[in-house]
């Protein structure tokens, strides 16, 4: 059912109910459901099993710690049935490692190089193509890139290969779904554009438009 989907909805709520009411709703327009600290913090981690029943689930908790915090983080994850997980990649190797690690092939795991918002390039810039080559090196399944900038995203593309490109940013930020797919990414993530819709499923179906479309 879920084959040639690319849309990934990003449910920053802390309403749970809501969350899986909004899921439901859209479930045959989406990939996945990304969680991030708003409704885990909420509603507690059980989210993630409950809206893993809807939808696979990648978990974007952004980890940026030592590697033993990474790793408690990521089994909790594991545990919960998530399909995925995003992790930082400037705390270092080792860190990055311990995330991958402890995921042991039953999760994917994106790391994080570039970013969407203004301040990505006051420090994490200059350090990008450092943080991709480490993050291959260490044997990560794919990127978040950004999806309000399309020539980052080509330049991602160029040194990923066939791993997976998931990029933010569409809609309330500024991107197209259709032009950052057709700039490389796999996936789209969308969070405002959709939950703060009138309509979510309406919201869907518009961005999947956009995705088929030619230009
Ligand atoms: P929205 O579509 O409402 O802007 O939400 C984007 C989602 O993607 C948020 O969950 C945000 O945390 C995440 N994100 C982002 O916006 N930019 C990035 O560079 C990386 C992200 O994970």
């Amino acid at each position: 059912m879920r084959s040639g989907k690319k849309l990934i909805v990003a449910l920053d709520i802390y309403d749970g109910s809501r969350a899986k009411e909004i899921a439901l709703k859209i479930k045959d327009e989406i990939f996945a459901i990304k969680v991030n600290w708003p409704v885990v913090m909420a509603n507690g981690s059980g989210i993630i099993k409950e809206l893993s029943e809807i939808a696979p689930v990648l978990c974007d908790f952004k980890i940026a710690d030592i590697p033993n915090t990474n790793r408690l983080i990521t089994m909790k994850a594991k545990e919960e049935g998530a399909w995925g997980i995003i992790s930082h990649s400037f705390t270092g190797t080792d860190s990055l490692e311990a995330v991958i690690a402890e995921s042991k092939g039953k999760m994917k795991v994106f790391s994080v190089v570039t970013m969407s918002h203004p301040g990505y390039r006051e420090f994490m810039e200059p350090l990008s193509e450092r943080m991709i080559e480490a993050s291959l090196r260490c044997g990560v399944d794919g990127f978040i890139v950004p999806g309000n900038d399309y020539s980052t995203i080509a330049r991602v593309r160029k040194s990923a290969g066939d791993l997976l490109l998931a990029a933010t940013g569409i809609g309330a930020q500024g991107g197209n779904a259709g032009k950052a797919v057709r700039a490389g990414a796999d996936y789209v993530i969308v969070g405002r554009s959709i939950y703060q819709a009138e309509s979510p499923l309406s919201a869907a179906r518009e961005i999947n438009m956009e995705i088929s479309s030619e230009n």
